[in-house]
């Protein structure tokens, strides 16, 4: 342990002397959210009564094989937010370059690490328990949305092919299991299994749907709305780093699944909760106001649908990164992942059975 965290500490001052040369780092805290990456938050002393607070992050480089693509992108919004749109709410979150090579990676023997901007007295929720958090959030992705959406979609780069292509996952998985004699598995395995194919049925069809390619946060888990700690205002939206392009349903999609949860994405274990429809519906209401203007017919119609859709896309990659032994998301104990497909598949029943509608 002290081992590691000494070996922290060196690499962490390693790279932020790439950005800051003559910057001493003072405190380093583990941010212990995300399955994906590591995060920390960095006090340094840059000169006397000049401290800074900077978000440091080391890349997944499995699960994002290409990161000068992905910092592309938040480098292209982040500008694009800056210098080319008017009235844009929120702080930006901002990638920094290091000083001498003007990069926005510093690349060594411990990976690949980026440094942003710290977005101070902020807190995120993990759970929405009111109908004016639902529409905060909502909201905060709605704007951001919009705003993202004046920019060419096509100028962005796709990170993680077919990331939420839920066809694609599906045959992949279809042909993951192909080997395998699926009654050998544990009950619990094998009952995802038929639940997922029950319904991939029906959802399949949703490609049918036309809708126009859009610029997507693609993870807009209510915690990745940064809020104003004594107002609970929206500050900051957070993790863009599979920013790119896609379809509204997604974003959409990862509201509901998160906001719309009860429980932690863990634990949904109670079968036969309700969902609060309140709480929908500030939800959605939040999320259109900015967008309205700007949706397509097909993509009002399904949104729900496509949401839904997400959300048993999330049990899929769950249940199958279990099968295959853990090996993209991270996980805290063996069976982390199929108790997540199976809270992730509670939770898609449970808004199955609510009759849910856009106002
Ligand atoms: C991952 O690491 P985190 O929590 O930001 C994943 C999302 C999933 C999410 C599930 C690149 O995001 O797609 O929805 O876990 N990100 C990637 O909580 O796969
Ligand atoms: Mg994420």
């Amino acid at each position: 342990m002290i081992v590691e965290s000494i070996e922290l500490e060196n690499n962490v001052s390693k790279v932020v002397s790439q950005y800051f040369p003559q910057a001493k780092v003072q405190n380093i805290k583990v941010i212990e959210s995300g399955h994906i990456n590591a995060t920390y938050r960095v006090d340094v002393f840059e000169e006397e009564g000049k401290e800074a607070s900077y978000l440091l992050q080391k890349l997944n480089t499995e699960v994002f094989k290409n990161p000068n693509s992905v910092m592309e992108n938040i480098n292209r919004c982040a500008r694009f937010l800056h210098d080319f749109t008017e009235g844009y709410p929120y702080e930006i979150l901002t990638p920094y370059k290091t000083e001498k090579e003007g990069s926005f990676l510093v690349k060594n023997e411990s990976g690949y690490w980026r440094l942003f901007n710290f977005v101070e007295n902020t807190i995120s929720l993990d759970k929405i328990t009111t109908g004016e958090e639902a529409f905060q959030i909502g909201n905060a992705f709605g704007t951001f949305l919009f705003y993202v959406n004046g920019d060419n979609v096509t100028e962005y780069n796709i990170t993680i092919p077919n990331f939420h292509d839920f066809t694609s996952r599906y045959a992949q998985f279809v042909k993951f299991l192909k080997p395998y004699d699926i009654k050998k598995f544990d009950s619990e395995v094998q009952n995802l299994i038929l639940e997922i194919e029950g319904y991939s049925r029906e959802y399949i069809n949703l490609d049918k749907v036309e809708i126009p390619l859009r610029l997507i946060h693609h993870d807009t888990k209510a915690n990745n709305v940064l809020l104003d700690e004594s107002t609970g205002s929206p500050k900051c939206i957070i993790d863009l780093d599979t920013l790119m392009p896609g379809s509204i349903f997604s974003d959409f999609g990862d509201l509901i699944r998160t906001v719309l949860n009860p429980f932690e994405e863990d634990n949904f274990l109670d079968n036969n909760k309700k969902i609060d429809i309140n709480i929908f519906n500030n939800l959605s209401k939040g999320f259109l106001l900015p967008l309205n203007e700007i949706l397509t017919n097909n993509e009002k119609d399904y949104l729900i649908k496509g949401g839904k859709r997400i959300i048993l896309l999330q049990v899929l990659r769950f249940l199958e990164d279990y099968l295959r032994g853990n090996i993209y998301y991270q996980v805290d104990y063996d069976k982390h992942n199929l108790i997540r497909a199976q809270s992730q598949m509670n939770l898609f029943k449970a808004i199955e059975r609510t009759e849910l509608s856009l106002h």
